[in-house]
């Protein structure tokens, strides 16, 4: 039976809205233009009259499909009423791989969710999921392999939509805010049939939306951070020449002094790379991170407490560097997924594959021992902050790009999926289990 909420938060605007204010999108032609949107943008409405299937009629007789918040009326998919959210963000310096890692996760949690016991929906939410359908498409090609190497293009900074909206002391001017659209998904626990719907919601911004400064209060693109649900913090190891140097030796190759792999649009090297610094950029979001976070009881977080919830940070392009790592953990990330070989009742595992607790700990602990030994700045930063940090190596590729990108068709992500289930298990034991 479908549940619906008492109250939703819009995942734009973030303010908090009533099944009943809910707006719908109009649908005939002669409806085009909404004063908060654009004349092209389908005009939103209260609706009055409803067809026998719960759909809203618009004042020109059209069946409507879509809805819209009542605040920035921003369009939301339908299924968010009837899910619980799950906000995933993203965060991580320019060039790090944040786009990589989405685009690779998402491709992986259409084929491989099920075996972790999940059902998994498209929700209809076209517009923003297409961009992310055409980087899979291009990277992980379903119908003609093309020959050709491909790069995904860098995230344009401040990207979201522009919104009017009337001032509150004088309704007939406008202000213009920027909010960020996520991508949606649905999903769905098939072990646990009680356990609600939910819409996975994920932001990615540019590494500059980042930086300090940049969190423009016209441009409120990341107070997703306050609420979010899973933190994934993108540390890239391949930005820094002494990792680069000591990788290199270790795989007998030479290294070119001005050398960072993948990265023409890396900003670190030049002038503008002290404010990418993923030490100053882990800095920034725990500052935005304490503007809009609340605690169970419903208290902002004291300065020197510390934040609660888990984050993950996930040591991307891990194919270049994972030699760096003791030989036994090399091994346990060479096996694939972290399982463990026994239920907790000591049994064979059957049905959905829980996650080795014991296994991504060993794995954690032997990349914050690296990160100590070549980043001590930002592991003080991250270790000051946060009481449940986990570090975890992916690769988004599976190897680094040749001179013109990656080839379609060849990439074998590592690990790509593991932050995302670990930060499930996390947030409910009965989604997946930690043995
Ligand atoms: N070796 C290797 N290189 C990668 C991997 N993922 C991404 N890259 C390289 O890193 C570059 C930057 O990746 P993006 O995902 O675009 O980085 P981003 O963090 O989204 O960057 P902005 O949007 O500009 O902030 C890409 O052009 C790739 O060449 C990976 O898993 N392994
Ligand atoms: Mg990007
Ligand atoms: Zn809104």
């Amino acid at each position: 039976m479908v549940q619906f909420q008492s109250r939703y938060k819009c995942p734009s605007c973030w303010r908090s809205f009533r099944l009943e204010d809910i707006l719908w999108v109009a649908a005939s032609e002669e409806l085009r233009g909404d004063e908060y949107l654009s004349e092209y943008d389908f005009k939103r409405f209260l609706p009055r009259h409803f067809t026998p299937g719960c759909k809203a009629i618009d004042e020109f007789g059209s069946e409507c499909d879509q809805i819209a918040c009542p605040y920035c009326h921003i369009e939301t998919p339908r299924a968010y009423l009837e899910s619980k959210e799950f906000m995933v963000s993203i965060v991580g310096s320019r060039t790090s791989g944040k786009t990589y890692f989405v685009t690779s996760l998402v491709h992986w949690l259409k084929r491989s969710l099920s075996n972790f016991g999940f059902y998994y929906y498209e929700a209809t939410f076209a517009n923003k999921n297409r961009e992310l359908e055409i980087n899979i498409e291009k990277l992980f090609p379903n119908i003609t392999v093309s020959q050709e190497p491909v790069d995904l293009a860098g995230t344009a900074p401040q990207y979201g939509v522009t919104v009017k909206t009337p001032k509150i002391k004088t309704p007939d001017q406008f202000d213009e805010f920027t909010y960020p659209i996520p991508f949606m998904y649905s999903i769905k626990s098939k072990e646990s049939p009680d356990a609600p719907n939910y819409s996975v919601c994920i932001y990615d911004h540019s590494g500059e939306d980042f930086r300090a400064g940049e969190d423009h209060p016209k441009a409120p693109l990341t107070q997703h951070l306050g609420s979010s649900d899973a933190l994934f913090f993108l540390f890239d190891p391949t930005q820094f020449p002494n990792f680069i140097r000591a990788y290199k030796e270790k795989q007998g190759k030479k290294f070119e002094p001005d050398e960072l792999v993948g990265a023409e649009r890396n900003t670190l090297g030049s002038s503008e790379s002290y404010q990418d610094q993923p030490y100053l950029i882990f800095g920034e979001m725990t500052r935005r991170i304490k503007n809009n976070y609340k605690n169970k009881n419903g208290q902002m977080l004291g300065t020197i407490e510390k934040y609660d919830r888990p984050i993950i940070i996930v040591v991307s392009k891990c194919d270049a560097w994972m030699c760096l790592l003791d030989e036994s953990v090399q091994k346990i990330i060479a096996k694939g997924y972290p399982m463990p070989e026994k239920d907790t009742d000591g049994k064979d595992i059957t049905g959905a594959r829980p996650l080795s607790k014991k296994l991504i700990k060993i794995v954690s602990d032997d990349i914050h021992r690296l990160l100590l030994e070549y980043r001590p700045q930002f592991i003080n930063v991250v270790d000051s902050f946060a009481s449940d940090v986990t570090f975890i190596p992916v690769s988004a590729t599976g190897c680094s790009p040749a001179q013109d990108g990656f080839l379609p068709g060849t990439l074998q992500p590592i690990w790509i999926g593991v932050p995302f289930l670990f930060a499930l298990a996390k947030h409910d034991a009965k989604l997946v289990k930690l043995v």
